[in-house]
């Protein structure tokens, strides 16, 4: 599924049971707004370690056609690797893929070319992405404008980076940012600050009910 250029929320599917991986497959079949899921490494090993199939195709099942599946492989290898890593996403049922802009043109156009949404990661939200990736960061944001990127990952930690950034992206490129409460953002930080989506782990999959966390949240979203 397309994955709208309108606020939103991505749900972290990160670190959890299979058990309970295949609960949130049932409600979140039911959740009305424009909400989409992200599935990375975390969970890739929890499915592997119990000799399961991976998440990807278990989400295909369940949601398609009904919220958009982002795969989080953060890929960053040399051309053949990354294009190969995200084939497979894309083929596993991924509507979109994040990678990493920092390894180079040439990386982002490997996978560019299987034709199918790219998110790159244009700046984080932990302390220490300051140290290197903030210098590359409107590098990043301007290499972006001359692929064909859909979306790019700024901090909901850090809304000025959001702010600034956001000025030198094309206005169709959607901005997801995560970092919100287990990070220290609060919920609607990143969308006043520019952002379209919020990226949300912990606190829905922390929480007693992360159905209505999730809800909640989305509330949050629609009214920043
Ligand atoms: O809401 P939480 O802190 O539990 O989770 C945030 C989610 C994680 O899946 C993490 O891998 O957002 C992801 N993320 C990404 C970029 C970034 O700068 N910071 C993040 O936390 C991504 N993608």
């Amino acid at each position: 599924m397309e994955i709208k250029k309108e606020k939103g929320l991505i749900i972290a599917l990160d670190r959890m049971e299979p058990a309970v991986f295949f609960g949130y497959l049932g409600w979140l079949q039911t959740l009305k707004g424009n909400f989409a899921i992200k599935i990375g490494r975390p969970l890739e090993m929890v499915f592997a370690k119990n000799g399961l199939n991976h998440p990807l195709l278990h989400a295909r099942d369940k949601l398609k056609d009904k919220l958009p599946i982002i795969y989080d492989g953060k890929i960053a290898d040399i051309p053949f690797i990354s294009a190969q890593i995200a084939e497979d996403a894309y083929e596993m049922g991924a509507d979109a893929v994040i990678m990493h802009g920092f390894m180079g043109e040439d990386v982002v156009q490997e996978v560019i070319s299987l034709g199918k949404p790219v998110i790159l990661v244009v700046a984080m939200s932990n302390s220490g992405s300051t140290e290197y990736l903030d210098q590359v960061s409107k590098s990043l944001a301007w290499m972006c404008n001359g692929l064909e990127i859909e979306g790019i990952v700024l901090p909901a930690t850090r809304p000025v980076v959001i702010e600034k950034i956001k000025e030198l992206i094309l206005p169709s490129t959607f901005i997801i940012s995560p970092g919100i409460k287990a990070q220290g953002a609060q919920p609607g930080d990143a969308i006043r600050a520019g952002a379209d989506y919020e990226v949300v782990g912990r606190a829905i999959t922390g929480a007693n009910d992360p159905k209505a966390a999730a809800e909640a949240l989305y509330q949050q979203i629609l009214e920043s």
